[in-house]
């Protein structure tokens, strides 16, 4: 703790002397967010981040999540100097769409209108009509559908087929998935919900669908801290990364939080429901922040420009 509170100092005098500021994810550790929030800084989803990022005066962005949220910054705020703690830190999304592999998917069909998650890299994001964070994922799926237009869906596999069956929309889907959110499972969620009968179960859409199927509420980290606050249940299991506990506690510092279970075992698998890019994120590489070359978030400039449109479109409709 003394450790801690020594860097965290360091950290914070850093920040004025280089006008920036921490956006960080809910999925990093606690100690960053606490670190963002004493800061001036936010602690918020990828389209908050985004959104915060791009009003927030400050010079530099220090971006603690994953390389997507990096990269979007920077798209969105091309002026700004994006840093991250760690440009290792990326994501099972974003590995498993390839931009060639995906540029070829689109090509085959050519007649549907291209919708990416945000967690894709800047140059997926460059061949889409539209981006979207699974805040808004259902509503601009439906706003197409109404419209009559097909859509091509990459790359979450199950936030695409939970869209699909919620929105009935004409969807193709690219067939990637999140490492942390595929190993909910339906069998001990079940089992579980037996144990806590006054639980609410909050599930985050890319999990299975036979998990999604037990949910009180789907929706984004933001809706799910949403949903802990205003729903009157004394506890509520979770199916989302744990480090959502951090806002969850503080939010609703009296109801009791329970993380769903994973293929771990149980009390023992500290790891379980923790993103490994989210956990690259620490105090120590945050205090090295700006003295590395080796950490700051580039992205062509042909390509920003074509991510802009969609990135732009993203940000109006959630407006
Ligand atoms: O799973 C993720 O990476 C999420 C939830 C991103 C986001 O939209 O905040
Ligand atoms: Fe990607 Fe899943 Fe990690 Fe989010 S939690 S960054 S979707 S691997």
């Amino acid at each position: 703790p003394e450790q801690e509170r020594a860097l965290k100092e360091r950290i914070s005098g850093l920040l004025k002397q280089h006008n920036a500021v921490i956006v960080a994810h809910y999925y990093t550790s606690p100690q960053i967010q606490a670190l963002a929030e004493e800061t001036g800084g936010c602690v918020a989803d990828s389209l908050e981040m985004a959104r915060f990022g791009h009003d927030h005066p400050a010079q530099t962005l220090i971006v603690a999540g994953v390389r997507f949220m990096g990269e979007t910054a920077k798209i969105l705020t091309p002026e700004k100097r994006v840093l991250m703690p760690t440009l290792e830190a990326t994501c099972s999304l974003d590995i498993g769409c390839p931009a060639d592999e995906f540029a070829a998917f689109c090509d085959a069909h050519p007649d549907r209108e291209v919708v990416v998650y945000a967690n894709t890299s800047a140059a997926v994001k460059a061949r889409a009509d539209w981006v979207v964070t699974s805040s808004i994922a259902l509503q601009v799926a439906e706003y197409l559908s109404d419209r009559g237009r097909k859509i091509l869906w990459a790359p979450d596999r199950h936030l695409g087929a939970y869209v699909q069956r919620e929105s009935g929309a004409d969807m193709v889907m690219w067939e990637g998935a999140c490492i942390v959110h595929e190993e909910f499972k339906a069998r001990g969620l079940a089992d579980m919900k037996k144990v806590y009968p006054d639980a609410a179960v909050l599930v985050h859409p890319e999990s299975p669908a036979a998990v999604i199927e037990q949910a009180d509420v789907v929706g984004s980290t933001t809706q799910i801290i949403n949903a802990a606050r205003e729903m009157d249940n004394p506890r509520f299991i979770i199916a989302t990364d744990q480090g959502i506990f951090y806002k969850l506690q503080q939010q609703a510092p009296d109801k009791e939080f329970i993380i769903a279970p994973t293929g771990g075992k149980g009390a023992t698998c500290r790891s379980c429901a923790h993103c490994p890019w989210m956990a690259m994120n620490a105090l120590e590489n945050l205090a090295t922040v700006f003295e590395r070359s080796d950490n700051e978030i580039a992205v062509d400039p042909v390509i920003a420009e074509k991510a802009m449109r969609p990135l732009r479109r993203m940000l109006d409709f959630a407006a």
